[in-house]
């Protein structure tokens, strides 16, 4: 029995050594340990042995089956050590591989050119406000001498949220808003960007939703060559050095008189082409002096306070600036037209 122990450990031992795989491992495994191994024989046939020679046998067999399992324990561990280095070389990533270029974003054309709108202004003393798209008639119309059935009222039709509130059609009434908290007393020099909504519809030069930039400067003495000033300066510092402005009588119900002003055409230097379509201008905003209605309501004394007021759409700047023809491409977010206008 001594013998066929020692030889079941010799055979198994070279087995285990030969194992390549965990599952050769596991056969080998079976075959001499499991409930039906040689091992387990062995000792079932202990019954024929002496007293003196069980436990000399018994310790014996115990001892192969412990190298026995020992042996595929340790093997195991190598051949999962071998599995794991194995699966870690396949998996490895070359760090020194250059990595895929990021697509970085930029300011939509219609912020970038607001941004430099509002840069002008600020440069001239201007401050930036703010205020609501959802307005009340009052602001919207009312305060700015558009009065309920004003035939004016027809132009600026909108989304009406109730009777008396409105999404509103200019930036206009963030100014009536501003003039009100005055007392009629302190200055006010402002413009206001933001969201307008119109009654429309879209099409190459029309949209329901655009932007607007309004300007208001309201103090003592105010003239329209103050006016004219400001409006000149502007147009010089957005489309160059050499630009003329020119202003042409107009309407509007908040301001008298009205003019609408143009800048001389840089395509063909004021001889006429198809951008200004043959008269050297090119219609730029609408400005005039603050009707005395519009300050009086505001609280201000006309007599004593004077000022005036502009407005512009940054779309159609943009488009004039750039030669894009259709509004609506600021709107549909193509990456194709929105990349071309991003600074390097
Ligand atoms: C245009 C013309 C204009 C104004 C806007 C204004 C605002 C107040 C008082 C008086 Cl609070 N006027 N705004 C004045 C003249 C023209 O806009 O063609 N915009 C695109």
């Amino acid at each position: 029995m001594k013998e066929r122990l020692q030889e079941l450990e010799t055979e198994a031992l070279g087995k285990v050594e030969k194992s390549g795989t965990i599952d050769e491992l596991k056969q080998v495994r079976v075959e001499y340990l499991g409930k039906k191994g040689p091992i387990t024989e062995v000792l079932r046939g202990m019954g024929k042995l002496s007293k003196e020679e069980r436990p000399v046998i018994g310790q014996l067999a115990n001892d192969v089956r412990e190298k026995i399992s020992d042996a595929i324990d340790e093997k195991q561990t190598k051949l999962e050590d071998e599995a794991l280095e194995e699966q870690l070389k396949e998996e490895s990533i070359d760090v020194t591989l250059p990595g895929r270029p990021v697509q970085v974003g930029g300011p939509h054309l219609l912020t970038s050119i607001i941004e430099e709108i509002e840069d002008l202004f600020l440069g001239m003393g201007f401050e930036i406000k703010e205020g609501p798209e959802v307005e009340t008639d009052y602001y919207n119309f009312e305060a700015l001498n558009l009065p309920k059935g004003h035939p004016a009222r027809d132009m600026q039709d909108t989304f009406y949220i109730t009777e008396e509130l409105l999404m509103r059609t200019h930036t206009s009434p963030v100014q009536a808003r501003t003039m009100g908290q005055k007392n009629g007393t302190e200055p006010v020099k402002m413009i206001c960007p933001g969201k307008v909504y119109r009654r429309d519809t879209d099409d190459a030069t029309h949209s329901h939703q655009f932007t607007q930039i309004e300007g208001l400067l309201v103090d003592e003495h105010v003239r329209m060559s103050d006016l004219k000033g400001v409006l000149q300066t502007f147009a010089r510092k957005m489309f160059g050095a050499e630009r003329e402005i020119r202003l042409r009588p107009s309407f509007f119900p908040f301001t008298e008189p009205s003019v609408e002003m143009d800048i001389s055409c840089k395509m063909c230097g004021g001889e006429g082409c198809s951008v200004c379509k043959g008269t050297g201008w090119i219609e730029i905003l609408g400005a005039g002096m603050v009707h005395p209605n519009v300050l009086e309501m505001a609280g201000y004394d006309s007599e004593k306070y004077s000022g005036f007021a502009f407005g512009m759409g940054p779309e159609r700047i943009a488009m004039l600036k750039h030669g894009i023809d259709d509004i609506r491409h600021f709107y549909t977010n193509d990456v194709r037209f929105l990349s071309q206008y991003h600074k390097a």
